[in-house]
């Protein structure tokens, strides 16, 4: 997953991926000198970090969910939210930002609120500063359970120890364990 990222990061730079490529060409196709994911390492640009994490937003017959459900990232990392099909949010449970009834992320955090978005690709963007657990749910289809959970740097505050109120999510420690939680895995 992280591999199929980063190749699509590559597609989208011009220039970077041309350097990537053109370092390619040394060596045999298959050099797998790199085998090493590491995702911590503090290589990071300023904008298009490599390392970015998108979440898909979708629509599936008679479900709607956020893919990956569960989402581990560091401190400071960007995470797109990405239309795919239908018409969502991703929006905090902080109460107070749009009908979230409840506050499930963590003191002082920042909330964010995508607001619904319904063109496919659209996309929106929050990067997250504050260390703890994130649920954050789905304006159109909260009530159907389209909920997801973001852990940044390790789990803590308000959405640790229950569930959503309007659906279930990956256990935090899941998500810390295995980075991403898929939607298929976790629901099948
Ligand atoms: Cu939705």
């Amino acid at each position: 997953m992280e591999r199929r990222q980063l190749l699509k990061t590559a597609g989208v730079l011009g220039t970077g991926g041309l350097t990537v490529l053109a370092g390619c060409t040394g060596g045999g196709d298959n050099g797998g000198s790199d085998s090493t994911p590491s995702p911590s390492e503090t290589e990071k640009t300023t904008g298009g970090s490599p390392d970015s994490n998108t979440v898909l937003m979708v629509t599936d017959g008679s479900q709607y969910y956020f893919d990956p459900i569960g989402l581990f990232v560091e401190p400071g990392q960007k995470v797109t939210f990405e239309i795919k099909s239908g018409s969502h949010s991703a929006t905090a449970y902080k109460k107070g930002t749009s009908t979230a009834s409840v506050t499930r992320i963590p003191d002082g955090a920042k909330p964010f609120n995508s607001e619904v978005m319904s063109e496919k690709g659209a996309t929106y963007e929050h990067t997250f500063e504050t260390t703890g657990t994130y649920d954050y749910f789905c304006i159109p289809h909260k009530s159907l359970g389209m909920v997801g959970r973001i852990v940044v740097g390790e789990p803590g505050g308000p959405a640790e120890g229950s569930m959503p109120p309007d659906g279930k999510v990956p256990q935090s420690r899941t998500i810390v364990d295995q980075g991403s939680v898929s939607y298929s895995e976790f629901s099948g």
